[in-house]
This record gives C-alpha cells, structure tokens and sequence, in this order.
C-alpha cells in the first residue's frame, strides 16, 4: 500500500472509531461500552464489490479480545436491501477479518459487528459507513 493510502485508511479507520462510538445502538446482554469496537475497511474509499472489513476489539483496560465468534451485517440506509453478511476470522491482537463481505450497491451503509464473547457474552456495535462509491441503482 502506498504511503498515502495508508494515511487514508489511518483516517479513515478513526472516523469510523468515532461514529461507531456515537451511534452505538442495541447492546443485547453485555454493556457495548465495556469494550471498544472499530472498524475498517478496505478498499478505501469503498466500493461496490468485494471489500474486508476487520473488526478490532478491546476491552475497557486496552486488552484485545480474542476467542470472540464475529459477525458483519451490511445494511444500506434504505428499504428493500438484502443485508450482506460475512463471519470475520480471529487473526490476533484482537482483530477479525471478513472474509466473502461484498457490497452490492453504491451509497449510505452501516455496518453492525455482532460480537459474542468465549463466556456466551453478546452484544453488537453499529458503524455508518456513508458514500460506498459505485452504481447506486439496481
Ligand atoms: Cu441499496
């Protein structure tokens, strides 16, 4: 990767901390808060098509969280999409990669982690992901 592109998707993966941060929403059994989820994707920007999204999780001390079972759903802001989802593989430090995630149209995307712990502990955090660039019809 170039030395720009990596910038990008340093930028990139903060904003996402942020906005996972202010819109995390549904936490089932396990307070979402006890423990920071980010996001990032590639290609970056990202495009209709093939994409990895890895999912990094630590825990309120800064542990990585490993033995985690996760799983991405892709949903666009609007009606009448099937939602893409793709289980993420442990590759350590706490990070889990997607691997057969694909987004199917240009436009607004969240992406939601859902998360359940070695112990059974579940909960899931949300991330926008706005302007997927490509086709934006069907
Ligand atoms: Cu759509």
């Amino acid at each position: 990767m170039t030395r720009v592109g990596r910038a990008l998707l340093l930028v990139l993966t903060l904003a996402l901390v942020a906005l996972g941060s202010a819109c995390g929403r549904g936490a089932s059994s396990a307070a979402v808060e006890d423990y920071q989820v980010a996001f990032a994707v590639e290609p970056s920007p990202a495009a209709v098509g093939p994409a990895t999204v890895t999912v990094t999780i630590h825990d309120r001390d800064g542990k990585p969280v490993t033995g985690a079972r996760v799983q991405v759903e892709g949903n666009m802001t609007h009606a009448g999409m099937k939602p893409v989802f793709a289980d993420a593989a442990e590759v350590g430090d706490g990070r889990y990669v997607t691997d057969g995630f694909a987004f199917t149209m240009g436009g607004d995307w969240i992406l939601t982690a859902r998360v359940t712990l070695p112990d059974g502990t579940a909960f899931e955090q949300a991330m926008d992901l706005p302007g997927v660039q490509g086709e934006e019809g069907h």
